[in-house]
């Protein structure tokens, strides 16, 4: 029993599922590496992924799998981020069938693209009134909903599915979808409304392959299109071949043709025999989405997401990409002395998530061995404490904070006690040693029997004296205050581009490239000592090469200390520079300020979570 609760996802989707399982497969599922990261989603069944980036952080909307389906049944659909690709925040239910009040069934795959600050979710459902699949549009001002329906009635509709949208260059923008046939109607301004009709893409072989067997489907197009724009250059993705289905492009040197297939991009492999794309560029890197249904349970009809990194080939070819279960590498680290939802989660092993009357989403239904992986966290020298935010409707527990494995060494236990009702919030802090440098963090939830209590957010102080962060307010979630200019330029709190939690902060008007935030360090550092400096910085504009670095004046000579080494950054995304440096001095300190600059030029610049310790 404890078994299959190691790794089933949930108290209550366990017992539900026990029964699909066979020993065999817990076992073989439980031998899977312990670096896996896909499925990105462990608590829920995820499918059809439709990936945004928009201000530094990745969104990927999904529909939802019921528990034990045998069809397509999908009532709601959810959203996830991640700032490194690997630890992915749950921002629940956005949007559900209940949003389209003229709609009763099939919550399919779905789009959401941006446009002037708002987000435009397309979707497939089914009219209550004919039973036909139509395509609905939700609207919201935040990429995470809540979104609703924006015009009370469906958009378009034919009888067929997966909506996607593009926007041009010239801002014109299409909407894109089908099965079996391949449509577009070119999208208004408003992006709720079209001109011109509906219009069919000619499904020829030279444009997306040959399909034998099957007469009235004579190319390999089945559904999901994902077009987008690279170089010059239209690519549509597709879901080809039903079933089971693989993954296949077709490009083309306009938005609605002629295209040319050119090939797969994944085979058809794993449990589910259908699979969607969703492709972006995000830090650099190209990432591709998918579904399977590598789960426990997992098949046709309860799929999961995962991403793979891969990179276009010089001709602008996408390479053949298996499903893997490790998933692409983390994108920098993650802070931990900021605060952290605890729904932002590498492996969740037998936790759910709900909403919190707090806001946002809690981790919740926590039993007896149950635990969550956290990628990558940055404790650079040390970690003081550890403080939760909890509730518990039953009589607590403890949270076991262990690093590199579940069973890995113990740096702090947290005891949670009863708190009067699973919403009733309150913070447990206690003390942590021996967590130092980057490493995986579990959090281990033991206790009694039944439920025992729910986290909602959780943040480590960093230790004093031989540790924890030297710079004042380093997330910047207290605006400028600790911060000062160091040559030229206007500091100021930006709350639309942020890396971490509400603000960043941005540097305008520097005239010179050794212009930059600053800190006053004369009275912090330890002669000889060695420093891990993290931080994340972004241009307004342009390709600056950014480096922290530290003035040191002893004895009337100043040095300059390079923090970490120089990096290139952008304005599309958040890029992050770590390093160590050994900081000494001769004689008499007077001096030593903290500053980020670029080599050259004077590009306005964003930073955040900004640790030196
Ligand atoms: O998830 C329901 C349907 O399955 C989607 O609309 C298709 O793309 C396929 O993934």
């Amino acid at each position: 029993m404890k078994l299959a609760s190691a790794l089933l996802r949930s108290a209550r989707t366990r017992r539900r599922l026990a029964w699909l399982v066979a020993p065999l497969m817990l076992v073989t599922f439980f031998a899977a590496p312990a670096k896996a990261d896909n499925p990105i989603v462990q608590h829920i069944y995820t499918a059809d992924p439709a990936p945004l980036v928009h201000n530094g952080r990745v969104y990927v909307y999904t529909g939802r799998d019921e528990d034990g389906s045998t069809y397509f049944t999908m009532n709601e659909w959810r959203v996830f981020s991640s700032t490194d690709m690997s630890n992915w925040t749950d921002h629940g239910v956005p949007m559900n069938l209940g949003t389209f009040a003229w709609a009763d069934a099939n919550a399919w795959a779905g789009h959401v693209i941006e446009r002037n600050g708002q987000f435009y979710w397309y979707v497939p459902v089914r009219q209550r009134s004919n039973g036909q699949m139509v395509i609905g549009v939700g609207v919201s001002s935040s990429p995470t909903g809540p979104f609703r329906d924006a015009l009370g009635r469906p958009l378009l509709g034919n009888g067929e599915i997966d909506p996607h949208a593009f926007i041009d260059d010239n801002g014109q923008a299409y909407l894109y979808w089908g099965n079996p046939n391949l449509w577009y109607v070119r999208l208004n301004p408003d992006m709720i409304s079209y001109s011109g009709g509906l219009t069919q893409i000619p499904l020829t072989t030279a444009g997306f392959g040959t399909r034998t067997g099957n007469p009235s489907r004579p190319t390999l197009y089945e559904e999901g299109p994902w077009v987008y724009k690279r170089n010059g250059t239209y690519y549509n993705i597709f879901a080809a071949e039903c079933c089971g289905e693989f993954i296949a492009y077709s490009t083309a040197p306009g938005p609605t043709g002629p295209w040319t297939y050119r090939g797969t991009v994944m085979p058809r492999q794993g449990a589910s025999f259908t699979n969607h794309p969703g492709i972006i560029d995000y830090a650099g890197s190209s990432y591709f989405f998918y579904h399977n249904g590598a789960l426990p349970g997992g098949g046709g009809f309860t799929r999961s997401v995962a991403v793979e990194r891969f990179s276009y080939n010089a001709d602008g070819s996408i390479p053949v990409m298996n499903m893997t279960t490790a998933g692409p590498p983390q994108v920098g680290t993650l802070n931990p002395y900021v605060t952290q939802e605890a729904e932002t989660i590498n492996w969740g092993n037998g936790i759910e998530t709900e909403a919190s009357s707090e806001g946002g989403m809690n981790v919740g239904f926590i039993e007896n061995g149950d635990w969550i992986r956290v990628r990558g966290v940055a404790f650079g020298t040390g970690a003081s404490s550890f403080t939760a935010r909890v509730a518990s409707g039953s009589g607590g527990g403890n949270i076991e904070l262990r690093l590199d494995s579940a069973t890995g060494p113990l740096v702090g236990t947290c005891a949670v006690a009863g708190t009067g009702g699973w919403q009733n919030w309150t913070n447990t802090t206690c003390n942590v040693s021996g967590a130092t440098g980057t490493r995986d963090l579990y959090l281990r939830f033991t206790g009694g029997s039944g439920y025992l209590f729910n986290i909602n957010n959780w943040r480590f102080t960093a230790g004093s004296g031989s540790g924890g962060n030297l710079l004042t307010n380093g997330n910047i979630e207290s605006g400028t205050t600790g911060w000062s200019v160091f040559g030229s330029g206007t500091l100021s709190a930006n709350t639309s581009v942020v890396r971490g939690g509400t603000r960043s902060l941005l540097h305008t008007g520097r005239t010179g490239s050794w212009n930059g935030p600053s800190q006053d360090m004369t009275s912090r550092l330890t002669n000889g000592r060695t420093y891990t400096t993290t931080l994340w910085v972004r241009s307004q504009s342009g390709t600056p090469s950014v480096r922290p670095t530290l003035a040191v004046t002893a004895n009337g000579t100043t040095n300059y200390v390079q923090l970490t080494p120089a990096a290139t950054v952008n304005a599309n995304g958040w890029t992050q520079l770590t390093g160590t440096a050994t900081v000494s001095w001769s004689g008499t300190l007077s001096n030593a300020r903290f500053y980020v600059e670029t080599a050259a030029g004077t590009d306005s610049l964003y930073i955040d979570d900004v640790s030196f310790q």
